[in-house]
Parts: structure tokens; sequence; C-alpha cells
């Protein structure tokens, strides 16, 4: 895992209805994101934020989507800040809502390409995010970046998705809220959410580590996409659409702790993190402690378990 990382600000909030996630980049930063990753012993270079060009006049078939020109060209811009973040260290997207992720995993993917290397995605999150700019009733696209990712459908103004992962490299995680179109556009593609009952019945270990050692068998590159409503509503209120019934205190940094032991994480989104709706900066700090977890932070030093 390089530990030089890449601070990428992220301040999109086009993709949803809530004002307020435009703040994100600056809470972490307030949080002391940096600072923390510097006494793990990484390296920190804080590219400020992007700024996306000048949006064209584009519109949607579906009616209900909106700030289409908007979001196409935060993607354009994420993926080439993404792409040349890549190749510089670990990338870290501040977000910003989870449209956000249209261009992270773009410029994530377009680097593995050139890399010859095979692109897996963890996805925690409620929802699934698998609808398409067609099938979205709430016309919020921070519903629609596992299916751009996944090369599925059609999305209208938004430039090609690099190279599509397959649907056999994509693990959504924690899942809890899916849609009725997206349900079945995962049915037709072959994909089964590890939802939050299989995680109530198996655990957390059993399912990561299945998906962890298919990554390492293909000498894969792995892209974490941390939406903040994968996290229990009782520990991080500040997101516009929570749902109950998510992970635990514990439970998020197990995940994040057997990710750092795995090594296999190569870059990391932070989204939909809204600080007008925080209580005192908990869920900032919270999402801050769970990256500290990822890049090693620990108690104490035990023995490397992967398995
Ligand atoms: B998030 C919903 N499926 O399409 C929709 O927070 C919610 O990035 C999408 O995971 C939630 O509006 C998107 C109802
Ligand atoms: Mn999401
Ligand atoms: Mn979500
Ligand atoms: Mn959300």
């Amino acid at each position: 895992m390089n530990h030089h990382c890449i601070l990428v600000g992220a301040p999109v909030d086009s993709g949803q209805s809530n004002p307020g996630c435009l703040m994100g980049p600056a809470s972490y930063r307030v949080a002391g994101l940096a600072e923390t990753l510097t006494d793990l012993g990484c390296t920190v270079d804080d590219r400020g934020d992007v700024a996306p060009r000048a949006p064209a006049p584009v519109s949607s078939r579906n009616p209900a989507v909106h700030h289409l020109p908007e979001t196409v060209e935060w993607t354009k811009a994420l993926a080439s800040a993404g792409e040349a973040a890549m190749a510089a260290g670990f990338p870290i997207f501040l977000g910003g809502d989870h449209s956000l992720s249209l261009g992270s995993v773009a410029g994530v993917a377009a680097h593995a390409r050139q890399q010859q290397r095979p692109l897996f995605v963890l996805w925690l999150d409620a929802h699934s995010d698998f609808h398409t700019p067609m099938t979205t009733s709430s016309g919020n696209l921070h519903g629609t970046p596992m299916a751009y990712i996944a090369g599925l459908g059609e999305f209208e103004a938004f430039p090609p998705f690099p190279d599509p992962v397959p649907t056999d490299r994509i693990c959504l995680f924690g899942i809890r809220s899916v849609d009725t179109d997206e349900r079945k556009a995962l049915h037709a593609h072959g994909i089964t959410p590890v939802d939050m009952r299989e995680l109530d019945e198996r655990g957390f270990v059993a399912p990561l580590c299945g998906f962890l050692d298919q990554v390492r068998a293909a000498n894969g590159l792995l892209h974490v996409s941390l939406d903040v409503d994968f996290l229990d509503p009782s520990i991080a209120p500040a997101v516009g659409t929570t749902v109950p019934g998510g992970a635990t205190f514990r439970e998020a940094h197990l995940v994040m702790e057997m990710l750092h032991e795995s090594q296999l994480v190569s870059s990391l989104d932070l989204v939909e993190l809204n600080p007008f709706l925080d209580e005192r900066g908990r869920t900032a700090q919270l999402m801050v402690d769970l990256t500290a977890s990822l890049m090693g932070r620990k108690v104490f030093d035990r023995v490397n378990r992967t398995n």
C-alpha cells in the first residue's frame, strides 16, 4: 500500500438536493485529516479543491434529472485529477456527494488500464447506487455511479467510462436500501450485494475476506468508496440519506483495519458528508478516524492476519 497520500478536494453537491456536501472537504481539513495521516508516518500532498469548468448546456431525456451539466463537468475534472493522483500516490477523494465517484473512479480506472492491472471496487454504502440517468426517479445523480462504473445503461452527456469494471469485481457492502429498478438491474447483471441481512447472519469478516482474496489472487488494484450512510445514523448523523441499521462503530473500524492488513487498497473516496447536518463535527471526526484505521492506526501491534 502506498503511504504517499494525495488529498483531492471534491466539493460536489450537484448530485443530490440537500445543500451542504460542498463543505465536506473543508470539514475533513478542520478535523485534521492531513495531520492524522502525517502522525501515522504517511506523507501528504493536499492538492486543494478541484475546480470544474463552466457547464455546457446539456439536458436529460429524463425530466427528473437535475444538475446534469454541472455533474458532467465534475466527472471530467475529477477523472483527470484522479488519474494524475493515482500516478503519484494514494488518492483520497474528499467529498462531496457520491456523484463525485463518477469521476474519481473513472480516473482510477484509466490508470488501472494503463498499468494493465484489473480494478476492483468495494462500495461501502446503505444504497446500491445502481440507477442510470434513465431509471432514477429522484433525479439525484449520486444514486448512479455504480452503474456508470460497471459500464451499464445510458449515461447521456457523460464521457464513456474508460474501462468498465466487470460485475464480478464489484462488491456492494452494507446495503439496506435498493429501489425497484436498481434491484432489477442488479439481478440482470448477476450482482448480489452483501446486504445488512447477510452481514447480520455471517458477520463482517467472512464476506470481506472472500472479496479481498479475489483481489489478491488477481493482483488487482482496489478502490474503496466509503459513503457516510454505510454507518449507522446514531454514530454518523451528518448525511442527507440516513437509513437505520448501518454498520456500528466497531464494525466500521474492523472493515478498515482488515483493509489495512490486506495492503490491497489503492484509492479511497470519502463521500456524502454534509457538515451542516453534523453534531459538533463528530461525523467528520469518525470519517477521519476510519481513514486512520485504513492507513494503519492501531492500539496494539498484532500478527498480520489476512484470512
Ligand atoms: B447515495 C435513492 N436510491 O436514487 C435515489 O447516498 C437514494 O450516494 C440514492 O448512496 C442514495 O434517490 C445515493 C432513493
Ligand atoms: Mn452512495
Ligand atoms: Mn448511500
Ligand atoms: Mn447519501
